[in-house]
């Protein structure tokens, strides 16, 4: 009898333990099974056990995901450069202001390629330059709105690592377009290692996107040709609208002034600066670098300043104490819009 039962005993024992090894080999979750399994044998090991985890794991984990696995613990390999003339341009381009546009309706247009902050680079190459584009700013929504409706594309299709920065001036004192600039350099390269910056009117559109925001080996004057001066260049030491510097141009010629309060002058100080300096500009061709200026009156607090006009009289006295070097300012709000970064400043105006 204790025989019998011996046998069978040993009968159901063996049983059980087939059933569980049948479930083993063809369980879909070996995790369940095994819960402290290491990674890498599940990878690579070469034992049994090893090899029929690999197969379950292939099995329950698409092949997409192992790729992303492999990739995420190794950099990417560097994307080539971009071209140096981007294959997606255009050329001239339809731009118009009578269409009523919102900051939202811009959002949903465009938000869903761009990252917060109004950044974009190209996905499938290295851009040839990190450019941030800064805007000084202060009550002109309507014209923001138009701005960043063309512009994203424009820059997009440039192949440009790119940001998008608006100075906002907090408060109503005299403007100060000149020291809005100063500001958006700094607070600019606190966020990346921009190397090129375009200082750009809030009201001024390219209509060619040949027209590229790049820098160059001098400090650059893109809006050459504008609708409003019958697009023609307004004088040979025009420098106002949209120009561009890299970081040390910029810093060589100590920025811009930071006393010019209220309209006009600043531009042209910057002119000098540069001359100072023993630079030059240069301008791309009047057929390519042109551009539509979106109406407007002279807004408030932003009169003309005839004290703005004797100051640039005296550039090569001012440049070395007046500039990047005396600035100073208080942040009042950094805002993220996936469009742009709103950057609200005390400029303490007088
Ligand atoms: C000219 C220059 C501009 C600048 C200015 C004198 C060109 C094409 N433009 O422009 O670069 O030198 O004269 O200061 O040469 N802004 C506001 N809110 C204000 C006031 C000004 O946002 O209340 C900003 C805005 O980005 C605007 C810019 O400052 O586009 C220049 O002011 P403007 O448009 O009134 O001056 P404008 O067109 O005479
Ligand atoms: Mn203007």
């Amino acid at each position: 009898m204790k025989k019998k039962i011996t046998i069978i005993l040993a009968l159901s024992a063996l049983f059980t333990l087939t059933c569980f090894t049948v479930f083993l080999l063809h369980s879909k979750d070996a995790s369940l099974v095994f819960p402290s399994l290491p990674q890498q044998v599940v990878k690579g090991s070469r034992s049994v056990f090893g090899k029929m985890m690999d197969h379950i794991r292939v099995k329950k984990i698409p092949d997409v995901s192992r790729k992303t696995a492999a990739t995420s613990a190794q950099p990417a390999p560097p994307l080539d450069p971009c071209p140096d003339s981007p294959l997606s341009l255009v050329g001239p381009l339809l731009v118009e202001f009578e269409t009523i546009r919102s900051l939202q309706w811009v959002r949903n247009q465009l938000g869903s390629v761009l990252q917060q902050g109004g950044r974009h680079k190209p996905p499938d190459c290295t851009a040839r330059q990190k450019v941030a584009v800064i805007i000084p700013f202060r009550n002109r929504y309507e014209h923001l709105t138009h701005w960043l409706y063309y512009l994203h594309p424009v820059l997009m299709r440039q192949q440009l690592d790119y940001g998008v920065y608006v100075i906002n001036q907090d408060g109503d004192g005299a403007f100060n377009r000149a020291k809005l600039m100063n500001i958006g350099f700094v607070e600019a390269l606190k966020e990346y290692d921009y190397d090129c910056f375009v200082f750009s009117d809030v009201d001024l559109v390219p209509i060619d996107d040949r027209n590229l925001y790049r820098c160059s080996d001098h400090p650059r004057h893109l809006s050459v040709a504008i609708d409003k001066f019958n697009y023609r260049l307004s004088s040979v030491t025009a420098f106002g609208g949209v120009s561009l510097l890299t970081e040390e141009q910029f810093l060589k010629v100590n920025g811009f002034s930071n006393t010019f309060w209220g309209w006009g002058g600043e531009d042209d100080d910057l002119y000098n600066r540069i001359i100072v300096r023993g630079m030059s500009i240069t301008r791309p061709d009047a057929g390519i670098a042109k551009y539509k200026m979106i109406k407007h009156g002279r807004d408030l607090h932003n009169e003309v300043n005839p004290e703005n006009a004797v100051k640039t009289k005296k550039t090569a006295e001012n440049i070395e104490t007046d500039g990047l070097n005396s600035l100073n300012f208080t942040v009042k709000e950094i805002l993220k819009d996936v469009l742009f970064t709103l950057i609200s400043v005390d400029v303490q105006a007088p």
